[in-house]
């Protein structure tokens, strides 16, 4: 038996705690104690452990209790729910697996289940999902994720792989004492890197950043909010306006090139196609030079203010940062290809401070150096299914099964899903559009979600199985950004009648044939006790030592010695790029892709291009749309988990998720602080708080995702949001037939005063129960 301390390891995505306990029960989370900037994020997780809206029992909706399939998915999200004992409801999910799969195949479930879940790598949710639908047949899944799905798209074109992205990265250490200019596209927002997936036991951010300012770095912020940089960095403002920064960085390659400051030798050296990106640059390709001042009509940035960054960033030594968020756009390929193509202009990739990376901010960890050798995590089995759906064409597959689409040089059609298996996500806080969610939702004959609180996609579900939380579980957390392995303890007894995403799928797999191919035989504690012994083994080739188990399950925490240093990104390839040549077909940075270009794609062609998209500032639909939406990464809370915790709670204003805009804007529209708005597009509306700010430019709003979605009508497509989701509003279309990636910050919106009586907040009460 597992035996947990006196004082148990909390360990979460946003850090490691410490609970304190009194009489049995937690009373307090206490930040790891080597941690140097913890996050105030786990003070919402014991509040909320047994809230309200905690799913107690298993349950069904009603009218698919009582007539199953045949009820229809229009009721979805509308109707009362009927609580159930576990047996009936393994049963019944059981059956409706059994049922599916005999009648359309394996083919037919979609097991995608995209979402974070916890950290724990045993009970992580996704993988048991996939585990269990493996061990049964097989099913339909999804590839990539909403954080970078279009640079997952270009990169390995373009470089060969993807490192600069989320691994791989010019190191804190190697940036520090060397980067003179750190230009950062989207800043590099401290509330981002207050997470990690998998754990995290030193936030690093802070430090890593003022390192490099204390060693004479200078800071330049490009986005359309001024707090997306630290305040102590200091760092020159320019603000474009969102989705335009490729124009901007065409201009900067234009004086580059007009003034001769750019790296022939390192392009002739290490790039392909310089020649004819730079045709299009000058202009000559097109007859439109992409000069300042052109990018000034676009961006907005005064043209002096381009000239001026280029000869800067070609004169000093540069690192182009750039979060995960710019390619999170219409044609977020863009950007991405633009920012390495400029670096390779300024010749400093793979030294030491200079060069490119993404998302140094949009993770904690990013910039760390790390060890070659990866953590044990859940093995999911082999896939009898090879059906795939780019992640965030979830509605479009549902919509329109059998219809062709492109992704990445390849025609498919989406397949015909008939049940909907969901687990660690919740796709009514990250999907665009939630209206055509909604109704796309309707669409498959079952949906069946595990849920420990009553959000909108529990409510949004046939069959509802109530799991336990990780407050509740044993695990174990690590994280390959990190160097530490963390034990995960119960803090309280599993509340009502929840069980873990394990136990659940154990006994389903039991009833359809499959319990010993799901459990291999083992228990939460046999997992448990295997991963460590693997974990000691990996670490054991690297000549480092784990303690026994007893010692690391009782300490609660191990961190590893600083990994050694190393090189930059791509230092070796530009020291020798014969040596050491790239994955790509040239073996070389591609700055011309004949490899794209032969897809034939008008959304993403054989370079980087400026590619007007339908939503921006300078749309004929801003004129009755005049505000762009910035949808960004909540600071108050990881996506939507613990929206419902106090920390999160006490940011609203009268209970509606906050929006920043500029004074300008406010005033136009006769609004001031804490007024409760009606924000609103073609596509939906909510209601949200007003803050005025003049860390926003003018001309954009922000209100962070997370808030859960509250219909004024529940299951009703077009419903008014009373709370604040800002998916009501954000477009359902991919980044381009390349990275079918979502693109959630190309959003373009009005608002106004909401007039009436303020609807109550009902999203964090359950539905109606039978
Ligand atoms: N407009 C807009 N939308 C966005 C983004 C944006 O920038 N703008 N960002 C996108 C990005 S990058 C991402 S990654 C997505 C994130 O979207 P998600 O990952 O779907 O968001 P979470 O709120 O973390 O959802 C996790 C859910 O899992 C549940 N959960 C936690 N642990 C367990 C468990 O052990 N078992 C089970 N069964 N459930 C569990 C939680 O209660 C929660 O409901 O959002 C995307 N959506
Ligand atoms: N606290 C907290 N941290 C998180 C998360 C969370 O939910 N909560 N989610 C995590 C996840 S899953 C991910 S993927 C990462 C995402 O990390 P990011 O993608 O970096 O996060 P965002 O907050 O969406 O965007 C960062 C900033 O980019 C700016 N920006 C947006 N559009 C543009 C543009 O067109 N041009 C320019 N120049 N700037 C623009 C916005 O001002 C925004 O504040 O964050 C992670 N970190
Ligand atoms: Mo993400």
């Amino acid at each position: 038996m597992l035996i947990t301390p006196d004082e148990p390891t909390v360990a979460t995505h946003w850090g490691v705690y410490r609970a304190r306990m009194k009489d049995g029960a937690a009373v307090a989370l206490e930040p790891y104690e080597h941690d140097p900037d913890p996050s105030p994020l786990g003070l919402s997780m014991i509040g909320a452990l047994d809230d309200g809206c905690r799913i107690r029992r298993p349950a069904v909706r009603a009218s698919f209790l009582e007539k199953g399939a045949a009820a229809g998915g229009s009721g979805r999200g509308g109707e009362p729910f009927v609580e159930i004992d576990w047996p009936q409801a393994l049963d019944l999910v059981a059956r409706e697996i059994a049922r599916v799969r005999e009648s359309h195949g394996n083919g037919a479930i979609f097991g995608g289940s995209y979402g974070w879940s916890s950290a724990g790598r045993f009970h992580h949710a996704q993988s048991q999902v996939h585990r269990f639908l493996n061990a049964v047949g097989g099913y339909v899944r999804s590839i990539s994720n909403y954080s970078f799905a279009a640079a997952d798209a270009i990169l390995p074109h373009v470089l060969g792989d993807k490192r600069g992205l989320d691994a791989g990265h010019t190191t804190w250490d190697q940036l520090a004492g060397h980067a003179e200019l750190i230009v950062m596209f989207g800043g590099t927002p401290h509330k981002n890197a207050q997470v990690g997936s998998g754990g995290i036991s030193r936030h690093l951010l802070r430090e890593g950043m003022t390192a490099c300012r204390d060693r004479g770095a200078s800071f330049v912020c490009i986005s359309p909010i001024r707090d997306d940089a630290m305040a102590e960095l200091d760092a020159r403002w320019i603000a474009p306006r969102p989705n335009t920064d490729v124009a901007l960085m065409l201009a900067l390659a234009h004086t580059l090139i007009e003034e001769g400051l750019h790296d022939r030798e390192f392009l002739a050296r290490c790039t392909t196609g310089f020649d004819r990106f730079a045709g299009y640059v000058t202009g000559a390709v097109d007859g439109v030079p992409k000069t300042p001042d052109w990018a000034q009509a676009i961006s907005g940035v005064p043209a002096e203010t381009i000239r001026t960054l280029a000869r800067e960033m070609a004169r000093r030594r540069t690192m182009i940062m750039m979060s995960w968020s710019l390619q999170r756009a219409e044609h977020g390929e863009q950007p991405y290809w633009m920012a390495i193509a400029l670096a390779a202009m300024i010749g400093q990739i793979g030294l030491p401070g200079g060069g490119f990376g993404f998302g140094y901010a949009s993770a904690n960890g990013v910039g760390n150096p790390v060890y070659p050798f990866s953590w044990p995590t859940l093995p999911q089995g082999s896939n009898a299914i090879s059906d795939s759906i780019p992640v965030a064409r979830i509605a479009d597959a549902l919509l329109h099964p059998g219809a062709p689409y492109d992704f990445n040089g390849e025609k498919r059609r989406y397949p015909d899903i008939r049940l909907i298996y969901w687990a660690g996500g919740n796709p009514f806080h990250h999907h665009q559009d939630i209206n055509r969610l909604i109704a796309a939702w309707r669409r498959p004959e079952t949906v069946i979600v595990h849920e420990s609180w009553w959000n909108a996609t529990a409510r949004h579900a046939d069959i509802v199985l109530p799991a336990s939380t990780a407050m509740e579980r044993n695990d174990i957390a690590s994280s390959s950004r990190d160097r530490m392995i963390a034990a995960c303890h119960p803090i309280s007894e599993p509340i009502g009648e929840s069980r873990s995403d394990y136990e659940i799928f154990a006994d389903l797999a039991g009833l359809l044939g499959a319990r010993e191919t799901f459990t291999e035989g083992r228990d939460e504690e046999g997992w448990i006790r295997h991963f460590y012994t693997v974990a000691r083994q990996r670490v054991a080739e690297y000549g480092m030592e784990l303690p026994d188990f007893e010692s690391f399950w009782k300490t609660g925490i191990v961190t590893l010695p600083e990994p050694q240093e190393q090189t930059p990104l791509l230092a070796e390839f530009a020291a020798d790029p014969q040596a050491h040549p790239l994955k790509t077909p040239s073996g070389r940075i591609e700055l011309f892709s004949e490899r794209i270009a032969g897809f034939g794609y008008d959304d993403c062609p054989g370079h980087p291009i400026w590619l007007v998209p339908r939503e921006w500032l300078g749309a004929p639909l801003a004129e009755r749309f005049p505000l762009h939406l910035i949808s960004n990464q909540p600071a108050s809370k990881l996506h939507s988990q613990y929206d419902n915790g106090a920390l999160s709670r006490s940011t609203k204003i009268d209970g509606r998720e906050p929006l920043r805009i500029h004074p300008e804007d406010a005033r136009a529209r006769g609004l001031g602080d804490g007024d409760i708005v009606r924000v609103f597009n073609e596509r939906g509306a909510c209601l949200a708080g007003i803050v005025v700010s003049d860390a926003v430019m003018p001309g954009v709003v922000q209100m962070a995702t997370g808030a859960w979605y509250d219909p004024l009508e529940p299951g009703r497509v077009g419903s008014l949001d009373k709370h604040g989701n800002p998916n009501v509003l954000t477009q359902d279309r991919g980044s381009s037939r390349l990275g079918q990636a979502t693109i959630a910050h190309s959003c373009l919106v009005e608002i106004v005063r909401h007039e009436g009586e303020l609807p109550p907040i009902t999203c964090y009460e359950p539905p109606p129960l039978i």
